[in-house]
C-alpha cells in the first residue's frame, strides 16, 4: 500500500514520512515519478490549493495521492502570510525588497521585520492535507498549532518559519525541537493522524 505524498518541499516530506512510518505507511515522493508535472497553487484558501494539488498528482498519476496545504498566519497581520506563507518575501508589501538569502530566512526577515514594535505576536500555523485517490473520492482533514513569533530566530531543525515559531507552553521554537517533538504537537501531525484514523475506519466498513 503506497501513498503519493505529492509534495516539493524536503521538510515536509521528511515530516510527513516520519509520521507515517509509525503506521507502517510506505511513501513515495514526487522524485520516484519519472514524468515530471507542475501544479501552481493560485486559489485562495488551504482547502483549495490542497484539493487542486491532490487532484492533479492523481490524476496525472493514477495512484492515491495525500497533498497539503499549509502557511503560519499571524493575527497582528489580519492573518498574513496565510496562503501565501512559501512566496511571502517576493509580495509586495509596500517596499522593494532584494533576495540576497534564502527563502525561509527571507520570509523570516520580512516577517521580523513587519512584527517590529508590535506587541500581540500571537500565531498559528495551519495545514490541510487531502487524501485523493482516482478509483475513489477524497478526504480531508485540517490540523492547528498554536503559538508566538519570538524577537530573533533560533535553531536549526525543522523548515521554514521554524526558527521564529513558539509553541504555546514551550520557551523554545519549533527549530528547537526534536523532529518527533514536533511532528507530536504540529499542524502537520494532527492532520495526518486525524486523516489516517479515519482511512483506517474506511477501510473496514
Ligand atoms: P508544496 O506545495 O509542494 O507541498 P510548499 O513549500 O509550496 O510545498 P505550501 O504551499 O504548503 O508548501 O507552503 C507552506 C509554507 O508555509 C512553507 O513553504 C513554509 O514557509 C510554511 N510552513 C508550512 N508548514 C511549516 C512548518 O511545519 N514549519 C515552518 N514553516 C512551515
Amino acid at each position: 500500500n503506497k501513498i503519493l505524498v505529492a509534495t516539493t518541499n524536503r521538510g515536509k516530506l521528511r515530516e510527513f514520512r516520519q509520521i507515517f512510518s509509525q503506521y507502517g505507511i510506505d511513501v513515495l515522493s514526487l522524485e520516484d515519478m519519472k514524468e515530471k508535472i507542475t501544479v501552481e497553487e493560485d486559489r485562495e484558501t488551504f482547502l483549495e490549493n490542497a484539493i487542486k494539488k491532490a487532484k492533479r498528482y492523481g490524476d496525472f498519476y493514477r495512484i492515491p495521492v495525500i497533498a497539503e496545504d499549509a502557511g503560519l498566519e499571524v493575527e497582528a497581520l489580519g492573518g498574513y502570510p496565510g496562503v501565501y506563507s512559501a512566496r511571502f518575501y517576493s509580495i509586495d508589501f509596500g517596499g522593494k525588497e532584494e533576495i540576497k538569502e534564502d527563502k525561509d530566512r527571507a520570509n523570516i526577515n520580512k516577517l521580523l521585520r513587519l512584527l517590529k514594535n508590535k506587541r500581540n505576536r500571537k500565531a498559528r500555523f495551519v495545514s490541510v492535507v487531502v487524501f485523493y485517490s482516482p478509483e475513489s473520492s477524497g478526504i480531508w482533514t485540517e490540523g492547528y498549532c498554536y503559538g508566538t513569533i519570538s524577537e530573533k530566530p533560533e535553531g536549526d531543525r525543522g523548515f521554514g518559519y521554524d526558527p521564529i515559531f513558539i509553541p504555546e507552553g514551550y520557551s523554545k521554537t519549533m527549530a528547537q525541537l526534536e523532529p518527533e517533538e514536533k511532528n507530536r504537537i504540529s499542524h502537520r501531525g494532527k492532520a495526518v493522524r486525524k486523516l489516517v484514523k479515519i482511512l483506517q475506519k474506511l477501510s473496514f466498513e
